[in-house]
């Protein structure tokens, strides 16, 4: 038995029997009014308010981004990391998809999620000290790897692992350069406003199959149409060492890597402490806890 936590009123019930709807975003998108000072200026923020997502480029030093990619390598060649449930392979083949719990296993990756260059700006975002609710690697292997259906995170975070508000930002942290061609992350600007409410229910140990390939709680070609009649279509085209900063109920996804080039990003996703896990929303027990923490530790503030 998991502990039991109590869980506050549903404000954005998605897969719990109902017919599929859109509703209004109850939350802010930069929280304490953009009051709280840090890396990002008042452009910035009003670029992050309006869009649900803002790229920094040059965010990371070559000597980081070189020092992260050497432990992909390390990570990704170790067998005991390869043989345990944090490595996640591609639905049609044994190459390397998914990497979770870097933040944990790896010094690296654990300075990478304090570093003030990133915790600082999700700390502003989110008015309020942070933790780490879920971090990853993703390859996106040359010519294997696999797209990302479309999907707002917030919504699994919210049904599978009971995060109750949109108090989350992630960070997408290029460790190669991602092009229009290798397979690069899409949004659809404005989306986070609107939140898709899913029907049907979700089956148990969803994530064995959904991290590999996603099915619920991804739109059907309506829903997308529908987001997208009142948003736009941007793609995370930068430089390794940029930063794709997104809101957590942003609409996004990414097509299959059909290129010889490899993108490696790296994924870190800050919650506020003030927001840390209930129970689950749609589903009678959380993700496992190298998927979606449920200790919510503040990160120290460097
Ligand atoms: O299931 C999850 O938590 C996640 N899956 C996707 C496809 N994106 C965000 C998150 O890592
Ligand atoms: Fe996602």
């Amino acid at each position: 038995m998991t502990t039991r936590t109590q869980t506050p009123t549903d404000r954005y019930p998605s897969r719990v029997g109902a017919e599929q709807k859109f509703m209004g975003r109850d939350d802010p998108v930069v929280w304490g009014g953009g009051e709280r000072s840090g890396p990002l200026k008042d452009e910035h923020l009003e670029h992050f308010r309006t869009n649900g997502f803002l790229l920094l480029e040059g965010v990371l030093d070559a000597k980081t981004v070189e020092e992260c990619l050497a432990e992909v390598d390390r990570l990704g060649s170790d067998s005991e990391v390869l043989n345990s449930h944090r490595a996640i392979l591609e639905p049609d083949s044994e190459t390397l998809r998914s990497l979770f719990e870097v933040h944990e296993t790896s010094p690296v990756f654990a300075s990478l999620a304090a570093d003030p260059r990133l915790a600082d700006v999700a700390r502003q975002l989110l008015d309020d000290d942070v933790y780490i609710h879920q971090s990853r690697i993703n390859l996106k292997r040359a010519l294997h790897g696999k797209s990302f259906q479309w999907h707002s995170d917030f919504e699994t975070w919210h049904v599978e692992d009971g995060i109750p508000a949109m108090r989350t930002v992630s960070a997408s942290i290029a460790l190669t350069d991602n092009y229009a061609w290798n397979g690069p992350l899409y949004v659809i600007a404005g989306s986070h406003g609107w939140y898709l409410s899913f029907g049907g229910t979700t089956p148990d140990d969803n994530h064995l199959r959904s991290l590999r390939q996603q099915e619920h709680g991804s739109p059907d070609e309506e829903g997308l149409a529908w987001l997208l009649q009142r948003g736009e279509m941007a793609t995370f085209a930068a430089p390794a060492g940029s930063v794709l900063f997104f809101d957590c109920n942003i609409m996004h996804g990414s097509p299959n890597n059909i290129s010889p080039v490899p993108r490696t990003n790296g994924f870190l996703v800050y919650n506020s402490v003030e927001n840390a896990v209930v129970d689950p929303f749609g589903t009678d027990e959380p993700r496992p806890t190298h998927i979606a923490t449920r200790d919510p530790k503040p990160l120290a503030v460097r």
